[in-house]
């Protein structure tokens, strides 16, 4: 039985994801590897390479929208309950799909796919299960620019934390364009958010709070509402949050500039790892090796 190699990526919207896809392929296509690529996102338009499976041939979100009077977000669910419903529509170009090919999924960004609802679970067990039983990787990206906010950075790290929980895959975290944050940021800086702690927290320069975080202390009701202005209790829900993070030890990130070729190719071989694919390829006579240069996927 052949098996099938692929990493889902994941993220919030705008974090770069059909970017990273597209310099994945790149990078592929350039060590002649071969590559199927699934954009599951229905309101994606601009391509550099054209999907081999693409979720608008099966469901348009605009149809959708227009015919039962759903915004963005609702849209998208149910054309992920749609295609929950019409799995053969995926799996079954998926079938053909062999082990020497790296699948990459290409997901919409609605943050309520990557949180609450049950969706996403399901179809990740169809593609790692049964009979596509997939070796799959999730890569989730948050873009760096959120550095400079650093609640904002937290709370992006925790989407990143529930979605890893929740699918139950092998995980790699992304900050994603470097270039932008590139000699803003402290090398020694930087590493803290590569690996988040709690102390970023406590001496966040750019919120003009001064962060402390008193505990067991009975400000009484008068002093609430100054307490909440002076961002107090926002400050403490986001220290919460960063020690979870922390204590946790779950969240690191890999850095990623996708226009740098061994930025790139440094994230495909943590994927690769995560997902066994060297230790399952044939080795090959190089003359194999030129018959099989099909880099542009089957489609
Ligand atoms: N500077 C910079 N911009 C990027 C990078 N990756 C993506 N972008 C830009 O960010 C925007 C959103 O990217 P896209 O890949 O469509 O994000 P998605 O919504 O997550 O698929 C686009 O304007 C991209 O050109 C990067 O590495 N550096
Ligand atoms: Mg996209």
């Amino acid at each position: 039985m052949g098996s099938r190699y692929g990493t889902i990526v994941m993220g919030p919207a705008g974090a770069g994801k059909t970017t990273f896809c597209s310099a994945l392929i790149e990078h592929l296509k350039m060590n002649r590897r071969s590559c199927f690529y699934v954009n599951l996102d229905p309101a994606a338009e601009d391509f550099a390479y054209t999907p081999d499976i693409d979720i608008k041939d099966l469901i348009s979100l605009e149809d959708v929208m227009e015919e039962l009077h759903l915004g963005p977000n609702g849209g998208l669910i149910y054309c992920f309950e749609f295609l929950l419903e019409n799995l053969d529509f995926l799996t079954e170009p998926l079938e053909d799909v062999t082990e020497e090919y790296l699948i990459i999924i290409d997901m919409p960004g609605q943050i309520e796919l990557y949180s609450h609802v049950p969706i996403l679970p399901a179809l990740v067990k169809t593609l790692t299960r049964g009979s596509l039983n997939i070796s799959m990787c999730a890569a989730y990206l948050l873009e760096s620019s959120f550095i400079v906010d650093r609640s904002k950075f937290f709370s992006g790290t925790l989407s990143a934390m529930s979605a890893m929980l929740m699918l139950e895959l092998p995980h790699v975290n992304i900050l994603s364009k470097m270039d932008l944050v590139k000699g803003q940021v402290a090398r020694r800086d930087l590493k803290r958010f590569i690996d988040p702690d709690t102390s970023l927290l406590q001496d966040a320069p750019e919120s003009g709070l001064k962060y402390e975080y008193k505990t067991g202390v009975d400000n009484g009701d008068a002093d609430e509402k100054s307490t909440m202005l002076a961002g107090e209790t926002f400050a403490s829900l986001n220290r919460a949050v960063a020690q979870l993070i922390d204590e946790f030890s779950l969240v690191s990130f890999l850095k990623l500039d996708a226009q740098n070729e061994d930025s790139v190719g440094t994230i495909l071989s943590y994927i690769d790892d995560c997902i066994q694919f060297h230790e399952s390829q044939e080795p090959k006579e190089p003359n194999d090796q030129l018959d099989d240069m099909d880099v542009d996927g089957m489609g």
